[in-house]
């Protein structure tokens, strides 16, 4: 039996293992022929060679199930040192993606709001004549529609040229005070360096009791966002119009690029508008049927932000997807 023993110790395959395993215990085996034998054995020793053997069977199957698990985990060593895989090997550059710029800087502004306690509201990018236009103090044949080219399509239905249609839609089923802004794409009929048919703006209403809101708040505000997403910048207010708002006022900032001194980019001003604003003209209230109540409002330009903050030169290439100046964002 000893040389059984040595050679269950000594295979060095699963397969070769395999081979002894039939030869020691299959049905032609040398145990089967050691019982056989027993048979013609002297009765009173059949006994005791049958202990032996089933010993010597479970010993032989112990060291058996031993080498097959040595053997086996063996092979397993072996495939997985033929697999592995070296991670730290060089491979190509990895193309992650990144958030568009005028995303980005959307995010930025909607994240100094909804700071501050301004909800955020969206809505349907086809509007109606009374949304976009007739509630916002401009009404059909006035002049001022005239600043707004206007996609339309039939029915008096148009693609929105502001964000406007949000507040009022807001103010038609919310009571005061309203604390909100509107990011979002917007539609108008101009093509050149500074304008593109689609882009996005952000405006932003506060509506509360009247003689609660003020000139001075609208002015605060404006200035604290502004620092908060150009550093350190001089702000000034211009008296302008605007026929949703009265007063009204454009919003410059201390040019980003020269610092005021005077440049291609600010036209030698030293200045860069951004934002209008003004406190809401009651005709807005009343198309709304808001009574005794004040606010403020403004609007702005994602992209002109975007431009200003990474210094980009011409707005179409905004929307050009050309992967060279989107990688230069990741
Ligand atoms: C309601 C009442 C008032 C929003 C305002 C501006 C001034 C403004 C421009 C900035 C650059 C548009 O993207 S732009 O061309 N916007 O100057 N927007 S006040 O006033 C509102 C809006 C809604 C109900």
């Amino acid at each position: 039996m000893k040389e059984w023993y040595d050679a269950i110790k000594e295979a060095q395959s699963v397969e070769k293992l395999e081979e002894i395993r039939i030869s020691v215990f299959g049905k032609k085996g040398v145990l089967a022929a050691e019982f056989a034998k027993m048979k013609s054995a002297p009765n009173d020793q059949k006994a005791q060679i049958a202990k032996d053997l089933n010993t010597h069977k479970s010993s032989l199957m112990n060291e058996f199930t031993a080498r097959k698990i040595t053997l086996q985990t063996l092979q397993l060593q072996e495939a997985m040192k033929a697999e592995s895989i070296d991670v730290s090997l060089f491979t190509s550059k990895s193309q992650a993606g990144a958030l568009h710029p005028v995303m980005e800087t959307m995010d930025r502004i909607v994240e100094y709001f909804t700071a501050m306690n301004f909800a955020v509201k969206t809505g349907s990018m086809v509007e109606d004549d009374f949304n976009n236009f007739e509630a916002l103090n401009l009404p059909k044949y006035h002049p001022a529609r005239d600043m707004q080219d206007t996609f339309y399509f039939k029915d008096e239905m148009l693609l929105r040229t502001h964000t406007s249609p949000v507040q009022i839609r807001t103010m038609m089923n919310t009571k005061p005070p309203i604390r909100m802004i509107a990011p979002g794409a917007v539609f108008r009929r101009d093509y050149d360096l500074t304008h593109t048919p689609m882009f996005h703006q952000v405006e932003g209403l506060l509506v509360d009791d009247e003689g609660k809101v003020s000139f001075a708040n609208l002015k605060y505000i404006l200035e604290d966002f502004l620092k908060y997403m150009f550093g350190d910048i001089e702000v000034r207010f211009r008296p302008s119009f605007f026929p949703f708002t009265e007063p009204s006022a454009e919003v410059d900032i201390s040019c980003v690029f020269c610092k005021g001194e005077g440049c291609r980019v600010c036209s030698h001003t030293g200045w860069l508008e951004v934002l209008g604003c003004g406190i809401v003209d009651p005709n807005v209230f009343k198309a709304v049927k808001y009574k005794n109540v004040s606010g403020y409002a403004f609007g702005l330009g994602v992209e002109r932000f975007a431009m200003l903050i990474h210094q980009i030169g011409d707005l179409r290439s905004l929307f050009e997807g050309d992967i060279k100046l989107l990688e230069q964002f990741q």
